[in-house]
């Protein structure tokens, strides 16, 4: 088997040659076979259900596409020297077994990124991770760092693979990296500049095999991180896990929260967000970064897109953006689509579309933003515990629409935790017909005053695409309901919180 110490850069000799086994050509996949082929590397990529235009594009560069029947062990593995996997493989998979038995390295494509960042102009890398609020906070540590006048990009879970911005031809000064679990848990040795790990709460137990193996992988953000680990004063996981994090000697710990920071820390002093750790006189003083009101004007205003904006602005502020910069940036910023989106009022009766909660953390956020809610939930529980969720907003439910694959295990914990709360369930079957059925009875069962809200608390895989499709979907069938009642009313947006 080939000596891997050598493939520490983009322009090691190593990778010429090396027999490389990429499992998945999802996304990642194919930014990690086309990576391996510049690379001079032999690539095989393996998938099941090959998308086929990836899989003629991996062909035309040089590459090989096998494709096993399921659960049929690939043979490229015999001899490969190494094999990158695709997050959405678990490591319980049979071909991840396979490569552990032949004793085969196995990195995932930030590994490989890792490695070879220095193919431009290494740039520094800033990591986002924790159970919700992901995306927003990347988003806008980018969008903050890009005001401050970086070469910034926001790349990895978020849907651009790392390897994309590494392969830049002007490469950047600083990429902002949002990590899911699925790819810390592979993710070798990196010394990032910071990090911040947001919250933590149970999510895809299914993939790592319980709530324990879920946090050591969310633990790794951590490590070796430089300037600064930026953790939540109210989640008291993500501070156990810096407690237990191996950095690197002079890395500051940047709490940030919605009460008045403490010296090092982020929060809220009187409506204006401050930063109480990069300043000179932090023991007696504080900066002024933003206010509710601009956070207002940008749709942030809930408190937890609150704490996303803290969390950004400490990561952008260790990175040396101005406090000025911070502030344009916070003022400038709209938040992508199904986030807790406002999508109509009729009848007096307000629809918000919140697919992305994609498990109960994060439908709870959306669920305590609400006085009386129809709920709209379920989809795949991933292993995951719906009771207590059902138990802690059972009394601000008018009634709960359930959809999906496990609809049984919702309807049991509806039963249990909320026994008086009316509860309807979507027996359509075809994409198409899904949240066609699910707006209408819940519009049915909604009165002036409540909120309809999709917040699935489950991830859409079973009769959806994505959570956008399932989102797009909801949206649509609302659009239609409107239509039939003729049209909306005349309100303002009632996301608005402040
Ligand atoms: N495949 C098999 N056999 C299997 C499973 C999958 O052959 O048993 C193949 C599929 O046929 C498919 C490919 O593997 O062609 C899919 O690979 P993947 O699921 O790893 O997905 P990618 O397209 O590579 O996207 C991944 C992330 N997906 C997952 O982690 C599931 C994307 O995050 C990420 O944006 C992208 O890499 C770029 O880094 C998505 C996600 O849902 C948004 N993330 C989860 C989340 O946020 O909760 C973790």
């Amino acid at each position: 088997m080939a000596d891997l110490s050598e493939l520490q850069s983009w322009h090691s000799e190593a990778w010429r040659g090396l027999k490389t086994v990429v499992l998945g050509l999802g996304v990642s996949g194919f930014s990690v076979a086309d990576t391996l082929v510049e690379l001079g590397s032999e690539v095989t990529v393996v998938d099941a259900r090959p998308d086929e235009d990836r899989a003629k594009l991996v062909q035309v560069i040089g590459g090989r596409v096998e494709t096993p029947e399921t659960e049929a062990l690939p043979e490229s593995l015999e001899d490969a020297d190494l094999v990158v996997a695709s997050p959405g493989l678990p490591p319980s998979h049979p071909w991840l077994q396979r490569a552990a038995e032949l004793g085969v390295p196995v990195w995932g494509d930030i590994e490989l990124a890792w490695r070879v960042r220095d193919k431009v102009r290494a740039a520094d890398w800033l990591l986002v991770t924790g159970t919700n609020g992901k995306t927003t906070t990347t988003q806008l540590a980018a969008h903050m760092l890009r005001e401050g006048g970086f070469r910034v990009a926001p790349v990895g879970n978020i849907g651009t693979p790392v390897l994309d911005a590494v392969r830049d031809p002007q490469g950047f000064d600083v990429l902002v990296v949002e990590l899911s679990s699925f790819q810390l848990h592979t993710m070798g040795e990196i010394w990032p500049h910071s990090a911040a790990v947001l919250n933590i709460a149970d999510d895809h137990l299914d993939w790592h095999g319980s709530a324990d193996a879920y946090r050591a992988a969310k633990a790794k953000a951590y490590e070796n991180v430089r300037v600064a680990a930026v953790y939540n004063t109210a989640d008291r996981a993500t501070e156990e896990l810096l407690q237990e994090a191996d950095v690197v000697e002079g890395a500051r710990a940047i709490g940030f929260g919605l009460g008045i920071p403490g010296p090092s820390d982020f929060g809220l002093v009187e409506g204006v967000l401050v930063d109480r750790a990069f300043l000179d006189n932090r023991h007696n003083s504080a900066l002024e970064l933003a206010t509710l009101d601009d956070l207002g004007e940008a749709g942030l205003a809930t408190p937890h897109m609150t704490q996303n904006a803290l969390a950004a602005a400490a990561l952008a502020r260790a990175y040396g953006a101005a406090p000025q910069a911070i502030r344009d940036a916070i003022r400038s910023f709209r938040p992508d689509a199904h986030r807790t989106q406002h999508i109509a009022v009729v009848d007096g009766v307000s629809y918000v579309d919140d697919s992305k909660a994609t498990n109960p953390h994060a439908a709870g956020g959306s669920l305590r933003a609400f006085p009386h809610v129809v709920w709209i939930v379920g989809g795949l529980l991933k292993g995951v515990a719906i009771g207590p969720l059902v138990a802690e907003h059972a009394s601000r439910l008018r009634a709960a629409v359930v959809i999906g694959a496990d609809r049984a295990e919702v309807l049991e914990q509806l039963q249990r935790h909320a026994p008086g709360v009316p509860v309807a369930q979507v027996l359509a079957v075809e994409t198409e017909d899904v949240m066609r059925e699910a707006v209408t009875k819940a519009s049915a069962v909604a009165t002036s005053g409540d909120t309809v809200l999709l917040a699935p608390a489950a991830a859409s895989m079973d009769q959806f695409k994505s959570y956008a499709d399932r989102g797009d979907r909801f949206q649509a069938a609302v659009e239609e309901l409107k239509a039939g009642r003729g049209g909306a009313d005349e309100r303002d947006d009632p996301n608005r919180l402040d």
